[in-house]
């Protein structure tokens, strides 16, 4: 039960808390295998944004969308001002901004850990044009993710390549505005399979250390071996004032980008309490960018972004139930049935009342899902998209 006062500030709570949605979680993505077509997927950045602002629009916490420079922005600087009016005119800001140092050829062997010192400087130029990019856009973050490694044990430099992570990203941070930071994503493998340059959370934190005090680390909660205590991970990066925010998704086996929660939701919850545990006992109010990075390959996109908010929203809820003077002294005095009761009767909560109280409260559909599918927009964009989406096939061949 919640009680007329946690609901109020529970409510205020809600209103500061945002999740920002990826522009490729709305375009046609697929397996190692296939890209999967659906009709109405967005395909120009344009068609992304039209469709963030939509989910903006039916959920209210969803202001802002991380873009992939080359995806999004492909004539680089350039397309800034066209992506900026198109922004404005669906109602939503650009958020992180995804250098993209993986796709392109020169990139066989690394970006920023290629032997070649010409395919390191290519790599650099395009992640300092990615900060350009943000001034203009007003942006807060750069979002560096490295795909970098190798696939054969010997054949690599790993203490080398380290060398190199470490002054692309000091040169990096050099160029950041006052009011931008960089954020420093790991994965333990895939693409590369031996090993993987920025492979953890503690190389991602000594290389964000290194390159200066506007470099985070980024948790992306997909980029974990199976037995990781991520919410440990969590825990320290807030001891150390080194979280920077999150790519939310969810997984089996792997980098599976499946829906937040669906495997696991007790998981999420698990952050969320660190989060909101660090916050009341230290008084701090850290800056977390809570992001999605999910590939929406199998359900309609725009529909499980917003499932993946609501999820989002209503995990952070549950998480902000607990009742952490109790949790502290049941923790101080070892009482362990009590200490995990009182997280555990948070997480079971019923949290859907409030989210309800909430969106009535800001003048949006209660049932955001329902709103959507009622507004007609999805038979619309398939009606305008269909052809198009048809014919840019889904073979890798
Ligand atoms: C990676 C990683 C990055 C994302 C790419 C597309 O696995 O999660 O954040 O930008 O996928
Ligand atoms: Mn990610
Ligand atoms: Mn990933």
């Amino acid at each position: 039960m919640i009680t007329p006062q946690q609901e109020t500030a529970l409510l205020k709570k809600l209103d500061a808390f945002q999740v920002e949605i990826p522009s490729w979680g709305l375009a046609n993505t697929g397996t190692r295998f296939g890209k999967f077509i659906q009709p109405a997927a967005a395909s120009s950045i344009e068609e992304k944004l039209s469709d963030a602002g939509e989910v903006h629009k039916f959920t209210g916490c969803c202001p802002t969308v991380a873009v992939h420079v080359l995806w999004d922005f492909p004539k680089g600087l350039e397309s800034v001002p066209e992506t900026l009016s198109f922004a404005e005119k669906y109602g939503v800001r650009i958020g992180a901004i995804n250098p993209n140092v993986f796709q392109d050829q020169c990139y066989k062997y690394g970006s920023r850990g290629n032997p070649a010192a010409e395919v390191r400087r290519t790599a650099l130029a395009h992640i300092l044009e990615s900060v350009e990019i943000g001034k203009k856009t007003g942006s807060r973050d750069v979002s560096l993710w490295f795909a970098d490694g190798s696939n054969y044990p010997g054949t690599a430099n790993i203490r080398a390549r380290a060398k190199w992570f470490q002054e692309g990203l000091k040169e990096t941070h050099a160029r950041l505005s006052p009011s931008q930071r960089m954020l420093v994503e790991y994965k333990p493998f895939e693409p590369a399979f031996y090993h993987t340059d920025i492979a953890d959370w503690g190389m991602a934190l000594l290389l964000a250390r290194g390159a200066g005090p506007k470099a985070k680390v980024l948790v992306d909660t997909g980029h974990h071996y199976q037995a990781q205590n991520i919410e440990q991970i969590v825990a320290w990066l807030l001891a150390e004032d080194m979280l920077g925010g999150f790519h939310f998704n969810d997984r089996r086996y792997a980098d599976d980008d499946l829906t937040l929660g669906c495997i696991d939701p007790y998981q999420v919850f698990r952050i969320f309490h660190e989060i909101a545990f660090f916050e009341w006992e230290t008084g701090k109010k850290p800056e977390i960018a809570y992001m999605i990075d999910q590939s929406h390959n199998l359900k309609d996109k725009i529909e499980e972004t917003i499932q993946t908010v609501i999820a989002a929203q209503s995990f952070f809820a549950k998480a902000a139930l607990v009742d952490h003077a109790a949790l502290a002294k049941h923790q101080q005095k070892c009482a362990l049935i009590d200490a995990e009761e009182c997280v555990k009767s948070a997480f079971a909560t019923d949290v859907r009342p409030v989210l309800k109280a909430w969106r009535k409260s800001k003048g949006l559909p209660e049932d955001p899902l329902a709103a959507f599918r009622a507004s007609g927009y999805m038979k619309r964009i398939t009606k305008d998209r269909a052809e198009k989406n048809a014919a840019s096939g889904g073979s890798y061949a």
